[in-house]
């Protein structure tokens, strides 16, 4: 597939969330990929953008709980967390060699599993129509671009998933990653996953520190009120008036009236 894929100068527009542009399935599984990692990988897109600007997806009003991991500074043990594959070979243990005063390591021997690595930690009951803020430290001591896809579940069988999955960098710098749960269902014994490709669940260690999920009062960003989307379905130029000032895809500010040409379309991002 590598050999015929040759496309290139794309716009990758995902402002409100740019940690998951491209999916990749290969012989070690399917991957979620950020562009600076799709082109670290595979060394395609190279000319290829992302979104000039980041809109914030949400803003945190307030904490309505507390936090839902009672150990996730992991002070004196890792108690709670969990890991699995089908070979056994993901092993966890505290540590104190990174992140904050003793953290969860998770670490893997050479042998590849046929499935992905599983690390559960328990946060009880969620319900729908509430809102979870997950935030949580991260270091890894390799990366080849990859992500970990982060999403919560029943704990037990049949571990229904209740939240779309998130992916998140396994980066060699110290992270601190957030993301927003709207659970589907009520769950009374929920676990958040942290789960890690097969292609990277062999020879690496990566560690987690600070896990927290909070019901919380949030506003959801609309995107409609940032992003700005018109087309021209006719023979004759269309003339629009922005109702602010605005920036283009290659982050150029963009205002006033704008001519759109036969059959062409338009995205703007609001500045
Ligand atoms: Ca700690």
């Amino acid at each position: 597939m590598v050999s015929t894929f040759s496309s290139d100068n794309n716009h990758y527009l995902r402002p409100l969330d740019d940690n998951y542009i491209i999916s990749a399935t290969q012989s070690t599984g399917t991957k979620g990929y950020t562009l600076a990692g799709w082109q670290q990988r595979y060394g395609l897109d190279l000319s290829s953008k992302k979104s000039p600007a980041s809109i914030s997806p949400y803003v945190i009003n307030s904490y309505l709980s507390s936090n839902k991991y009672s150990n996730g500074d992991f002070i004196t043990s890792i108690s709670g967390a969990s890991c699995w594959n089908d070979i056994g070979s993901c092993h966890l243990s505290w540590d104190t060699t990174q992140l904050d005063g003793g953290a969860l390591k998770v670490s893997f021997n050479s042998q590849i599993p046929t499935a992905d690595s599983l690390l559960t930690v328990p946060v009880g009951t969620v319900s729908p129509g509430k809102e979870y803020i997950l935030k949580y430290d991260f270091i890894a001591d390799s990366n080849n671009g990859s992500s970990i896809m982060i999403y919560l579940r029943k704990r037990g069988s049949p571990y229904t998933i209740l939240t779309p999955k998130y992916y998140k960098l396994i980066s060699t710098s110290r992270a601190g990653n957030e993301i927003l749960f709207s659970p589907s269902t009520i769950e009374t014994d929920t676990a958040v996953v942290f789960e890690i490709s097969k292609g990277d669940s062999t020879n690496n260690a990566m560690w987690f520190d600070n896990i927290q999920l909070y019901e919380a009062d949030v506003t959801k960003t609309n995107p409609d009120d940032y992003i700005f989307f018109d087309y021209n379905p006719t023979f004759q130029d269309k003339a629009i008036t922005l109702d602010g000032s605005y920036m283009d895809l290659d982050g150029n500010p963009v205002s006033g009236s704008v001519t759109i040409k036969p059959y062409e379309s338009i995205i703007l991002i609001k500045d």
